[in-house]
């Protein structure tokens, strides 16, 4: 089906989540058949449109009481747009991920990570198919602000998905490595640090000139356990509390970069904290070995 019509058939079988503060849902179905994650959710709403807005709006009134009047504000089309996002065909994975469930925090050695975690990860983690199209131009090519192609420090830098790009207050993106063989903050060591400068000075330079947006806003992170094992590096508006960017979670790249300048296996030997879902396998795993 051409995609203007892809949910035109969608048969919802969940809610996953939903939240009229953050004014999104999270709903789990099918399209033709295929299980199907779609994320619809509402939008900031931009200054520069508000002459357009009260200019070409419908206001429909519903109470009126001494100085005070609410209405129903109608927009023209183009001002009325939900971002959505389709994850098709999902996987059990996708599912849980967006399920909204209770979550415990856990505490992992060096010595965890190489006998639970890094075989549980190799034996379950996310396909990172879409990091690869990206780094091979065969998917949002046209979407990339910056590219450093050299294959040891080199990476691309682009807006993540859950960025629409049309406000800065959410501003998002992520710098993806061009090498292949890091998975993860576990994997960083001191050789390593010229890689992370790179990304953090170049990824800061073209922000600034691409968007006029100044590193002294932006809040330069990893994040651990990450949903995709190819290391990639999250780049936020600060004033954005980007969902799933908790503290317990976030790792910041000066952080990164003076831990391992100080010590340089540091992530390898240092215990890590982080949550996980309670339907998560990696917690049965720890629950397995008798660490939690
Ligand atoms: P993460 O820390 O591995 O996991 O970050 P998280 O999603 O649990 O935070 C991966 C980042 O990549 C997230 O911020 C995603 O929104 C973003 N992302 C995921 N996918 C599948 C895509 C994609 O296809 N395109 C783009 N541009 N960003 C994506």
């Amino acid at each position: 089906a051409p995609s203007e019509f892809l949910l035109s058939g969608f048969e919802t079988k969940a809610i996953l989540r939903d939240s009229a503060r953050e004014k999104n849902i999270f709903v789990h179905g099918k399209i033709d058949d295929q299980e199907a994650v779609v994320i619809l959710e509402k939008t900031p709403i931009r200054e520069d449109s508000l002459s357009e807005l009260f200019k070409n709006s419908r206001l429909k009134l519903e109470m009126r009481n001494d100085i005070y009047s609410t209405f129903h504000l109608h927009p023209p089309p183009q001002l009325n747009e939900i971002k959505t996002t389709v994850v098709c065909p999902a996987t059990e994975k996708h599912v849980k991920k967006y399920l909204l469930q209770e979550t415990f925090l856990l505490e992992e050695t060096g010595e965890d990570y190489r006998s639970i975690t890094l075989p549980f990860i190799q034996s379950q983690s996310f396909s990172v198919q879409w990091v690869y199209n990206i780094l091979e131009k065969k998917a949002e090519a046209d979407r990339i602000i910056y590219e450093d192609p050299d294959p040891d420090v080199g990476f691309v830098l682009l807006p993540d998905f859950k960025w629409d790009q049309k406000q800065h207050d959410d501003l998002y993106l992520i710098a993806i490595v061009h090498r292949k063989d890091i998975k993860s903050l576990r994997d960083l060591t001191s050789e390593h640090i010229p890689l992370l400068c790179n990304i953090r000075r170049r990824g800061e330079d073209a922000i600034l000139k691409r968007y006029g947006f100044p590193a002294t806003k932006l809040r330069v992170y990893l994040h651990y356990q990450p949903s995709y094992y190819h290391l990639h590096v999250h780049f936020t508006s600060l004033s954005y509390d980007a969902p799933g960017c908790g503290v317990e979670r976030a790792h910041l790249l000066s952080d990164v970069i003076q831990n391992l300048q100080n010590e340089p296996q540091y992530y390898h030997t240092r215990t890590l904290s982080f949550p996980l879902r309670a339907d998560d396998g990696l917690l049965s795993k720890f629950k397995d070995a008798a660490r939690l």
